[in-house]
């Protein structure tokens, strides 16, 4: 085998070096909105916020009052498939119990 001073094989190391560059993107991220309603009862929201978005009582209350004022308020944001996932568990738990409680999902 030819081989130089620098024990590089001449006959056999050729080629261009190439230096892969992988590009990683961030998902994009969708919030989950809460839209206040007259009907819905306030412990019904915090419960809502409790079991599907995993809030303590404390921060399902804050979340709630704040829908209640504001008229809308991010409850969480999350990928895609999940945010619409727990939209989709609001409505169907909220109908289940007869109450008009909307939500939507937006994009970042
Ligand atoms: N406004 C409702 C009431 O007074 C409570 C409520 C809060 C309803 C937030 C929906 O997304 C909501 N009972």
């Amino acid at each position: 085998m030819a081989k130089d001073k620098n024990n590089f094989d001449n006959q056999r190391d050729i080629g261009v070096i190439t230096k892969e560059k992988v590009k990683v993107k961030k998902p994009s991220m969708y919030a989950v909105v809460l839209i206040n309603d007259d009907y819905t009862p306030m412990e019904f929201v915090i419960y809502v916020l409790q079991t599907i978005f995993k809030k303590t009582y404390e921060d399902a209350k804050k979340i709630m009052l704040l829908v209640h004022t504001k008229g809308k308020g991010i409850c969480g944001v999350y990928t895609l498939d999940i945010a619409e996932t727990k939209a989709s568990q609001v409505i169907e738990f909220s109908r289940i119990n007869q109450h008009p409680l909307e939500c939507k999902v937006q994009k970042q």
